[in-house]
């Protein structure tokens, strides 16, 4: 092998590895691992899974399809034997800009574990050329600029595989690019993204602002553009629409072609729809299924069969509603569709709760899912019960037996095989190479429980992780920080629920103390990554927060040697893989009920990190997994959180009236100090936003988060004690590989 790799490299540069660039040889490796992605393609067989989604945020490929493909570890030694280093290597990929968050980094897991299971299943997405945007930081607020990360040498392949999509008076045609997904250890599946050929990036001017209505060169420009005024929710209606149709069309082409009849449809294709981006997948399929000749009733009948619907949110604003009027100046032809949709369930069910159309002429796209889906997933168990009993409870009523729970996974090989090679190395050696394949084997680790030495290699690994944090931020960042302060990160979007502003209220506690003398027992640094959406004004006001408090804090002598804060810029995939393994305290604070499951949870768990947590989406299992002592758990539980918002009786102004720590930690965001580095626009709005709304009950928590996080910092102090903490959550993260997970899809709703 090791012969083969190194002259296969040799002949693709033209010359001698050590010759050659980094640059070169990124672009010589991508072709010879594609070409073995290539080889391994799967065979269909006859039912194939579509996976539709309007986001995989799959991060970087080339390492990952090689620990796939089994050759990283030669490529790594025969890269180092020429005098190169894989990971200045791997620098040189950009990383694809396709997702925003969870649900989109879920995506791409998914894909990854459906390969490496050997199930025939492709992801159907689009193929935004400038990303979601580029995050910049200037005078402590956040710019948007583009993030192009389409190259010349690309992971995309462009086919010939071409469908025309209809909208009111503009007919477009949808290209399709490949990307392979390899599986660990097995055959290869496929992304397919889809794109239009007239899109043009020069109509980007100002930060990320370009004209909404010219679609035939916007169309794929950019994940989510801005959706605050008319033409930027069109927009979102065409992206959404241009997946969809082409999706379909590839659906029934591929169908057809391997005998299907239409009429047994569901026998061929299983659709997931990933959140409600996809669902006009429905009545477009509807659509198509008649005009080649199926009747309405069995059309629709048809592609019920066909279509499941998971729900990734349980925030109301987050659950896309279309006005009638804007679906009819797009896709006109969609709405008599949606029309005897909406009829069949009227005539059907007396509650207009359910109904697809409301009174105001709004279409509701989750209904659509629920009523011509065959199934309803949550993602983590207490999402999928406050579906059942509180936000879907009139559908659950209606459909028991559609409803059921996927607790989200995350896949082993990009977070912890590859982003954290010294413990992978480490467990190779304790527990042997079969949790690769079956992560429950895991558990073993717990054999060594009390053993001090198997403790203590589990804290230099630790350490090592985090020393080489602190060069990569010095590097790209500039800031210094040091491997012996308690790493507590919170890494994921800016979103009021999250509760970021939490965090940083108990850093601003923490500085007013040590300002008055108060000293902590041991030295923390707190780290933020986080994008916010460019017109999420509240969640850029919190960015802007965290910048002053970095700013302030650092540039402290009498306080930096105690605390420091560090918001990383444009937090990705890359960069979560060099946060995560190097983390002690994972923040996951979000107000019980409202995070659906999370995942980076999982992945710092699975990288021997403590959680500190609300009882919230899949903090629950965590906790039920690794007992009391080895998770700091605080706050209202959901039921209180719930009952709280059905009495409408949670008033944030009365905590800021009686808690003197609360009321000085918000009084400090528009203080002298804080002033002199930030607007004093922003801080106002964000001070006023907290005072008088708080819609996600910060303050409800603060005392508790306050308490419990020193208890966890105290904890920290007993070395041996924290290491034993950690081999837990190490042990028992098996339940959330995503190779789980998908077995379970696999095993209740796609029966492939
Ligand atoms: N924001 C949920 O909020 C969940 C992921 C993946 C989210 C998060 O809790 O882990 O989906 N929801 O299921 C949506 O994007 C709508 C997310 O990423």
């Amino acid at each position: 092998m090791q012969m083969n790799i190194q002259e296969t490299l040799q002949q693709k540069l033209g010359k001698e590895i050590a010759q050659a660039s980094n640059e070169e040889i990124y672009g010589a490796l991508l072709s010879m691992v594609q070409e073995m992605a290539g080889e391994k393609e799967r065979t269909d067989s006859k039912k194939k899974l579509y996976y539709i989604s309007a986001e995989f945020l799959i991060g970087k490929l080339l390492s990952n399809n090689m620990i796939n493909l089994g050759i990283f570890n030669e490529v790594k030694d025969v890269l180092a034997q020429n005098g190169k280093n894989i990971a200045e290597i791997e620098e040189v990929e950009p990383e694809p800009s396709l997702g925003n968050g969870g649900l989109g980094r879920l995506a791409a897991c998914f894909l990854d574990s459906i390969a490496t299971l050997g199930l025939a299943g492709d992801g159907v997405g689009l193929n935004y050329h400038l990303g979601l945007f580029k995050q910049e930081f200037k005078n402590n607020l956040q710019r948007e600029t583009p993030n192009p990360w389409i190259e010349e040498k690309s992971w995309l392949k462009k086919t010939d595989v071409v469908y025309p999509v209809s909208f009111k008076g503009l007919n477009v045609n949808a290209r399709m690019y490949d990307i392979e997904v390899t599986g660990y250890n097995n055959k290869t599946n496929k992304l397919h993204l889809f794109d239009i050929d007239s899109v043009d990036e020069t109509i980007v001017e100002d930060g990320i602002a370009f004209n909404k209505e010219d679609i035939e060169k916007n169309l794929t420009l950019f994940l989510y553009p801005d959706d605050s005024d008319e033409n930027g929710r069109l927009l979102r209606i065409y992206q959404q629409y241009f997946m969809v149709s082409a999706g379909a069309q590839l659906i029934l082409d591929e169908c057809t072609a391997k005998g299907c009849n239409l009429h047994d449809l569901a026998d061929y294709a299983v659709i997931q729809i990933n959140d409600t981006h996809p669902t006009m997948v429905i009545p477009e399929l509807i659509r198509l299924l008649v005009e080649r000749g199926l009747d309405m009733d069995e059309a629709i009948e048809v592609v019920s069969k066909t279509c499941a619907y998971t729900n990734h949110t349980i925030l109301a604003e987050a659950l896309e509603k279309w006005p009638v009027y804007y679906l009819k100046k797009v896709v006109p032809q969609l709405m008599p569709i949606i029309e005897v949709l909406d009829d069949k369930v009227r005539r059907k069910y007396e509650d207009e709760s359910v109904s697809i159309i409301d009174r105001n002429d709004t279409v509701h796209m989750a209904h659509i899912d629920i009523h011509y889906g065959f199934s309803v997933n949550g993602v983590a168990s207490l999402h999928t019960e406050i579906l059942k009993e509180t936000e879907l409870n009139n559908f659950y009523k209606i459909y028991p037996e559609k409803f059921n729970n996927k607790t989200n996974g995350i896949t082993f090989r990009r977070w912890l095989l590859h982003c954290n090679p010294a413990l992978t190395e480490l467990l190779d050696e304790l527990i042997g190479e079969g949790y690769k394949k079956d992560a429950a084997e895991l558990e073993k680790l717990l054999a060594f429980k009390d053993d001090e030495k198997v403790l203590d290699r589990l804290v230099e690994i630790k350490h090592a992780n985090k020393e080489a944090l602190c060069k990569y931020l010095e590097e790209t960042q500039g800031v210094k920080v040091s491997p012996d302060t308690i790493f507590d990160i919170q890494i994921k979007r800016l979103h009021e629920y999250k509760r970021q502003q939490l965090n940083a209220l108990y850093i601003i506690d923490k500085y007013l103390e040590i300002k008055a003398g108060k000293i902590p027992a041991a030295p923390v640094t707190a780290i933020f990554g986080a994008k916010a959406a460019p017109a999420y004004v509240i969640a850029k006001d919190i960015i802007h927060l965290i910048l002053c408090l970095q700013e302030i804090i650092n540039n402290d002598p009498e306080v930096s040697p105690y605390l420091k804060v560090v918001m990383v810029e444009n937090y990705n995939v890359t960069k979560a893989e060099k946060l995560i393994p190097a983390c002690d305290i994972s923040e996951q604070i979000s107000l019980a009920s409202k995070e659906a499951s999370g995942t980076g949870n999982m992945k710092f768990m699975l990288n021997g990190a403590v959680t500190l947590g609300t009882e919230d989406g899949a903090n629950v299992e965590i906790h039920e997994l690794v007992g009391n002592d080895n998770i700091f758990v605080f706050g209202a539980s959901s039921d209180e959180v719930i009952e709280h918002y059905a009495k409408a009786d949670y008033v944030a102004r009365d905590f800021y009236e009686k808690n003197p720590a609360i009321k000085a930690a918000i009084d400090f965001i528009t203080s002298e100090e804080v002033l002199k580095v930030g607007e004093k626009e922003n801080l106002e709005r964000l001070q006023h936003e907290i005072i008088s709304k708080d819609w996600f009950m910060t303050l409800l928590d603060f005392d508790s988060y306050k308490e419990k996080k020193e208890e966890a910092l105290r904890a920290y102090a007993d070395q041996k004690t924290w290491a034993k903490k950690a081999l837990v959550n190490i042990a028992k993260a098996g339940y959330f590989s995503s190779d789980r997970t998908i077995e379970e899809y696999n095993r209740d709703i796609w029966h492939l």
